[in-house]
C-alpha cells in the first residue's frame, strides 16, 4: 500500500525527526510505500526546518489552529495517490510500532477509519493523566456517541489511520480542532470507523495545548459539535412568547384588580413581576430568534454546498 503520514506540529523541533524517522522506518518494515511525510506547522521554532530536511512535505498552518493546519495537511496530502493516511502527532506520545495493528482493520477490508483508545483498556496512559484533561474527553466521548451511535471510548488518540477515501470526502467547519469532526463528518458520510487500544506515551518536551483548557474547547469546539448535530435550540423563541404574554396577562389582572389606581398598582408584586417575565421574555425571544435566523442561514449555506 501507499501510505501518506500527516503530521502537525507546533513547535516540536525536539521531537520532529524521531517522529519522521520512526514512521518511515515502520511502514517501511511492513512491506508499505511510503507515499510523503506531510508536516502542517504552525512553529516558531526549527521544526520546519528539521522536517524539511528529512524530506517531509511541509504544509503551512496558517496560524488559525490546529483544526485548520490538519484539515489542509489532510487534503495535500492526496496529491500522493496514497491508498491509506495516517495521521499522527509530532510529539511522541504516540508508539509506532502500533502502526501495524492500526492498518490491519484496512487490509482486511473491516474499517475506513481506525482509531486509536487511550481508554479501550486499562493502563494505556503511561503516565498520571490530569483530571481537568478526563473530565474534558469523558464529555466529548458522550457528545461523540450521542451524534455517531458508536460505542466510542476515546475522543482523541494521537495516532489514526484512514482509507483516502475519508479524507477526499472530508468537510470540516472547526478550525481549532480536527480530532472530533472528523469522526463524526466520516460517520455521516457512511464510513466505517473502529476503535483500538492505543498506548499514550508522556510527552518528551513542550506542553500539551489542545485538551489543556476546557474553556476554550467550550468557546471554539461545542459550536461546531452543535452545528454539526443539526441540533438547534428551538424552544427558546416559543418560551420568549409565552413569557411575553404572561407578563401581559398579569399587567391586565393588576390593572383590573386596582381599578387602574397607579399607586396601588406599585403597592402590588405581582406588577413588579410584570418587568421581570417581560425581561425574560424579550431575552429568550430575541436570542432564540437569532438562533433561528442562524438556521435559516446555515440550511441556505448547506443548499449552496449541494
Ligand atoms: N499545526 C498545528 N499543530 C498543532 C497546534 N496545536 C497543537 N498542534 C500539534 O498537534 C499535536 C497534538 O497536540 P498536543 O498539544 O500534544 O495535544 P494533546 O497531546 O492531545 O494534549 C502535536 O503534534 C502538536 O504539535 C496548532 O495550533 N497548529
Ligand atoms: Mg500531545
Amino acid at each position: 500500500m501507499r501510505i501518506c503520514i500527516v503530521i502537525p506540529t507546533k513547535n516540536e523541533g525536539a521531537t520532529i525527526a524521531t517522529v519522521i524517522d520512526g514512521v518511515r522506518d515502520g511502514i517501511a518494515r511492513l512491506g508499505h510505500e511510503v507515499a510523503a511525510v506531510v508536516i502542517t506547522d504552525d512553529s516558531k521554532d526549527q521544526t520546519r526546518r528539521i522536517a524539511k530536511s528529512k524530506g517531509a512535505v511541509v504544509v503551512i498552518g496558517e496560524g488559525k489552529g490546529l483544526g485548520y493546519a490538519m484539515w489542509k495537511g489532510l487534503k495535500v496530502s492526496l496529491k500522493y495517490n496514497p491508498d491509506v493516511i495516517v495521521s499522527m502527532d509530532g510529539d511522541g506520545q504516540s508508539k509506532v510500532d502500533e502502526l501495524s495493528r492500526f492498518l490491519e482493520p484496512i487490509i482486511k477490508d473491516e474499517a475506513d477509519l481506525v482509531l486509536g483508545s487511550r481508554f479501550k483498556e486499562k493502563g494505556l496512559v503511561k503516565y498520571k493523566y490530569r483530571l481537568k484533561n478526563r473530565t474534558g474527553i469523558f464529555i466529548l466521548v458522550r457528545i461523540l456517541r450521542y451524534l455517531t451511535k458508536l460505542p466510542l471510548t476515546d475522543s482523541h488518540g494521537g495516532l489514526r489511520a484512514m482509507r483516502a477515501e475519508v479524507v477526499a470526502e472530508l468537510e470540516m467547519i472547526g478550525t481549532h480542532t480536527y480530532v472530533q469532526e472528523t469522526i463524526i463528518d466520516a460517520h455521516e458520510k457512511g464510513f466505517r470507523i473502529t476503535e483500538i487500544p492505543s498506548i499514550w506515551e508522556v510527552r518528551q518536551s513542550g506542553k500539551s495545548r489542545v485538551v489543556a483548557s476546557i474553556p476554550v474547547y467550550i468557546f471554539y469546539t461545542l459550536p461546531v459539535l452543535i452545528l454539526r448535530s443539526g441540533q438547534h435550540i428551538k424552544s427558546l423563541y416559543p418560551l420568549g412568547i409565552f413569557f411575553i404574554l404572561s407578563s401581559f396577562l398579569d399587567l391586565t389582572i393588576v390593572c383590573a384588580v386596582t381599578h387602574f389606581n397607579l399607586q396601588e398598582m406599585f403597592d402590588k408584586k405581582s406588577f413588579h413581576m410584570v418587568f421581570i417575565l417581560l425581561s425574560i421574555g424579550l431575552n429568550l425571544f430575541f436570542f432564540g430568534f437569532a438562533l433561528e435566523l442562524i438556521n435559516r442561514v446555515k440550511q441556505r449555506v448547506d443548499r449552496l454546498n449541494f
